[in-house]
């Protein structure tokens, strides 16, 4: 599934191509017609076995792209047994409450987007992030994931993320939620199951 999300954004990215790339193809052959004394115009070329397969292949390139955007949309709503992460914006740092962990601060200590303790997620895991805030609107952002949710006091808003390689991955709060805005960042560990502790 997390898998078919990646593929997906790929795909995207493929028919962006593919649609810069029509246009500009079209244009260069109509060019080419209007200029060129033997156009295809002046042809018998019309062949069933074309027409029939630039309708179907089209078709059905449409119809892969809508499972996989349905897919892609409805990935919020599956419920596959998540780890649930409660993430609670703070002025001016986090508070994660993971299953397992319990609950603990992450408060930034160095320059270099380093924080005390970071948020540990397991590796191949499906989480869920509950994300709200204490005080006021901050947003736990973690581009590397594709995640960006707004923690707004009194709301819970959630994402599902299942983490598909390891590393330390760092966010940031991306509303400005104070003095302090600058000096909250996210670092999530993306561990083997069964590695959690805190220090
Ligand atoms: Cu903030």
């Amino acid at each position: 599934m997390v898998s078919m999300n990646v593929l997906y954004m790929d795909l995207v990215n493929y028919v962006i191509l593919l649609c810069s790339f029509i246009p500009v193809w079209v244009l260069f052959v109509l060019g080419w017609q209007v200029v060129s004394p033997d156009s295809i115009s002046s042809h018998n070329n019309e062949s069933m076995v074309v027409e029939f397969l630039w309708t179907v292949f089209p078709t059905l390139a449409v119809v892969v792209l809508c499972f996989l955007n349905l897919q892609c949309v409805s990935y919020d709503f599956l419920d596959v047994g998540c780890k649930i992460v409660k993430v609670v914006g703070r002025q001016w740092y986090w508070s994660y409450d993971v299953s397992g962990l319990g609950s603990y601060d992450s408060v930034m200590c160095d320059v270099l987007s380093g924080v005390d303790n970071p948020l540990c997620l397991t590796l191949w895991e499906f989480h869920r992030f509950m994300v709200t805030s204490s005080d006021v609107i901050h947003s736990f952002s973690i581009p590397e994931f594709n995640i960006k949710v707004d923690a707004i006091p009194g709301r819970l808003n959630y994402v599902n993320y299942c983490p598909d390689r390891y590393g330390i991955f760092v966010g940031y709060c991306t509303e400005l939620c104070g003095a302090g805005h600058a000096y909250m960042p996210v670092v999530v560990e993306v561990i083997k199951q069964g590695l959690f502790k805190l220090e």
